[in-house]
C-alpha cells in the first residue's frame, strides 16, 4: 500500500513537468518585410516560445530571431523556412538534453553553491544564513511576499551608521528562466562580504553607501522553473477570467505602461498584465523604492541573454536627458567587463539597442528620479540562451562583479 502510495505520488509528480524531447531552438535571420511577416504569421497559428526578442510582436527585418519550436511542428518549420528562404540555424538540436545537461554533475548537491543554479529552498536558506554571518555588514528585511505567498527578503549590504547612506539597489530574477541573474547576486553578496577591508573600492564602498540586493525577484517563477517548466518567464498569478498563469514582472511597471512591445493578451509571454503593479511582487519592489527614493540613486536589474547593458528608455525611442552621461557609464563599465575575459558586450537605450519595450523596471526607476539606472543582459548571445553551463557561472560573474562596480564607483564619485 505504501509502496504504491509513493508510485502514485511519484507519477503525479513526473505528469507535472514539461518536458522538451526533440524540441529544437533555431535562430532565424529575416531580412525582408515579408519574412517578418511569416514569422509573425508561424506565431499565430502554432505555439512558439520567443527566447529573442521576447515575443512575435518583436520581431523586426534585420534581427536575429531565437524561437523554441514544439517537437510537433518542427518538420513544418523547418519546411517553412526552406520554402520562404528564411535563413537560419539551429542552436540547441536536443533541448530536452541541453536542459539535462546543463548542470555539471547530474546528482546535485545538498547545499548551496556559488557555481551551480541553487533551487529557491537553497536560495532561501542561504539568505538566512548568510545575513546573520557578519550584522556589521548586511542585513535583511521582508519587502512582502509573492502572489503564492513567499516572503520576498531583501539584503542590505554596507558598513552600519548612524546616518542615513545613500543606497544603490539591484535585482535579479525578474524573469524565472534567467538562472543566471539569481546566480550573480548571490555571487555579488559572497564578493562584497569577502572583499570588504580587502578590495579598497568595495571598502569605501560600503562605508560610504548601502547596496541593496534582492536575489530573486520572481520568487514562485522561479521555484516553477526548477519544479515544473524550466522555460517559463512571467509571475504566476492567476485572475479568473483568464486560464492563462502569470504576466511579464518586467512589463507590468508604470512607465508609458502596455504602449509598445508588450501584450494585453494574458497567455503572451509578454502580458503587461491587467494594470500597472497588478503583480504583487512588482508592487512590493516599487513601493520600497518609493519609500525610498531620497536614498537611492541607482537602480541596476539584471537579465540575460544577449550581452547587453541597457539604459532608459525602453518605453520611447526618445533619449533620455541623461543619455550621453548614461551612455558613457555603460561603455565603461562594457569595457571593464570586457577587460577579464574578452566578453563583449553592447551597450545603449533600450527601444533602440534591444527592442521597444514598455512597463520596464529601468524606465520606471528612471521616471521617478533615480538617473543611474540599468538594465543588464547578461552571457551568452545564443549558443546556450537560457541554458548557460554551470560552468560559466564563475567567469560570467567575474566580469559582471566588474562592470557593476564600475557603475557604483562611478555613482559613488557623483554623489554630491
Ligand atoms: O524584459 C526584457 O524583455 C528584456 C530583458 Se529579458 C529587457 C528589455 C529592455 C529593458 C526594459 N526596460
Ligand atoms: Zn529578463
Ligand atoms: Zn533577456
Amino acid at each position: 500500500m505504501r509502496i504504491l502510495l509513493l508510485f502514485g505520488l511519484v507519477a503525479v509528480a513526473l505528469a507535472d513537468v514539461t518536458r522538451f524531447d526533440g524540441e529544437q531552438v533555431l535562430r532565424l535571420k529575416p531580412i525582408f518585410d515579408e519574412h517578418v511577416t511569416l514569422i509573425k504569421d508561424l506565431a499565430q497559428s502554432i505555439e512558439i516560445d520567443f527566447w529573442s526578442p521576447e515575443s512575435a510582436e518583436l520581431v523586426t527585418i534585420d534581427i536575429d530571431v531565437d524561437i523554441r519550436v514544439p517537437a510537433l511542428y518542427q518538420d513544418m518549420v523547418h519546411t517553412m523556412l526552406l520554402q520562404s528562404n528564411i535563413q537560419h540555424e539551429v542552436l540547441i538540436d536536443d533541448l530536452q538534453a541541453a536542459v539535462e545537461d546543463q548542470a555539471d554533475n547530474k546528482a546535485s548537491p545538498r547545499t548551496h553553491s556559488y557555481t551551480k543554479y541553487n533551487s529557491w529552498d537553497k536560495v532561501q536558506s542561504w539568505i538566512a544564513s548568510i545575513s546573520s554571518s557578519n550584522p556589521s555588514l548586511i542585513s535583511r528585511q521582508v519587502i512582502g511576499k509573492t502572489y503564492e505567498g513567499r516572503s520576498m527578503t531583501l539584503l542590505k549590504l554596507g558598513k552600519k551608521s548612524s546616518s542615513a547612506k545613500p543606497a544603490i539597489f539591484m535585482d535579479c530574477g525578474i524573469h524565472a528562466r534567467e538562472w543566471i541573474s539569481p546566480a550573480f547576486c548571490q555571487w555579488f553578496v559572497k564578493e562584497a562580504l569577502s572583499t570588504y577591508g580587502k578590495d579598497s573600492q568595495m571598502t569605501s564602498l560600503l562605508d560610504q553607501m548601502d547596496v541593496y540586493v534582492l536575489p530573486v525577484f520572481n520568487i514562485d517563477g522561479y521555484d516553477y522553473t526548477h519544479k515544473s517548466n524550466r522555460m517559463w518567464r512571467k509571475t504566476r498569478s492567476r485572475r479568473s477570467g483568464s486560464s492563462c498563469v502569470g504576466a511579464d514582472p518586467n512589463r507590468n511597471w508604470n512607465a508609458g505602461w502596455c504602449t509598445i512591445g508588450a501584450s494585453s493578451s494574458p497567455c503572451s509571454d509578454t502580458f503587461c498584465g491587467y494594470k500597472p503593479e497588478s503583480e504583487i511582487e512588482v508592487k512590493n519592489v516599487a513601493d520600497f523604492i518609493r519609500r525610498n527614493k531620497s536614498a537611492i540613486k541607482a537602480y541596476i536589474t539584471i537579465h540575460s541573454y544577449s550581452q547587453l547593458l541597457l539604459f532608459p528608455y525602453s518605453y520611447t525611442y526618445d533619449l533620455a536627458a541623461h543619455h550621453s552621461e548614461l551612455l558613457k557609464i555603460a561603455q565603461g563599465a562594457s569595457a571593464a567587463l570586457r577587460r577579464l575575459y574578452g566578453t563583449r558586450y553592447t551597450s545603449g537605450p533600450g527601444a533602440a539597442t534591444i527592442y521597444p519595450a514598455a512597463g520596464g523596471s529601468d524606465d520606471w526607476a528612471y521616471d521617478l528620479g533615480v538617473k543611474y539606472s540599468f538594465t543588464f543582459e547578461l552571457r551568452d548571445t545564443g549558443r546556450y540562451g537560457f541554458l548557460l553551463p554551470e560552468s560559466q557561472i564563475k567567469p560570467t560573474c567575474e566580469e559582471t562583479m566588474l562592470a557593476v562596480k564600475y557603475i557604483a564607483a562611478y555613482v559613488q564619485k557623483n554623489l554630491y
